[in-house]
């Protein structure tokens, strides 16, 4: 757990993170105010649109385990798997 001092409004502030996995950030001061980070160590990843859909470009070829998580629903579930050609999209339209 870390504690990292308030930055002025309209500054920012940046981080690297050295380790893949979900960070939670909270507010010392406000309950209500919280974030999720979710750190990769690979580039596979999408952040679904607002009708849920979402793809992943350049996946190499291969046999893949997707996964899924929501900060309300948390955990990994799987989505799907591709077993398509080189350099094919994953896509959903069924995320909901
Ligand atoms: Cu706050």
């Amino acid at each position: 757990m870390s504690t990292w001092a308030p930055t002025p409004r309209g500054q920012t502030k940046s981080h690297q993170f050295r380790h893949a996995g979900l960070v939670k950030v909270y507010c010392h001061i406000h309950s209500h105010m919280s974030a999720s980070i979710m750190v990769f160590d690979h580039t596979f990843f999408a952040i679904p649109k607002a009708d849920g859909t979402f793809a992943i470009d350049g996946v190499p070829a291969g046999s893949y385990r997707v996964s899924a998580w929501h900060e309300r629903v948390g955990g990994e579930q799987p989505a799907g798997e591709d077993r398509s050609g080189a350099g094919s999209p994953i896509s959903s339209s069924s995320c909901r």
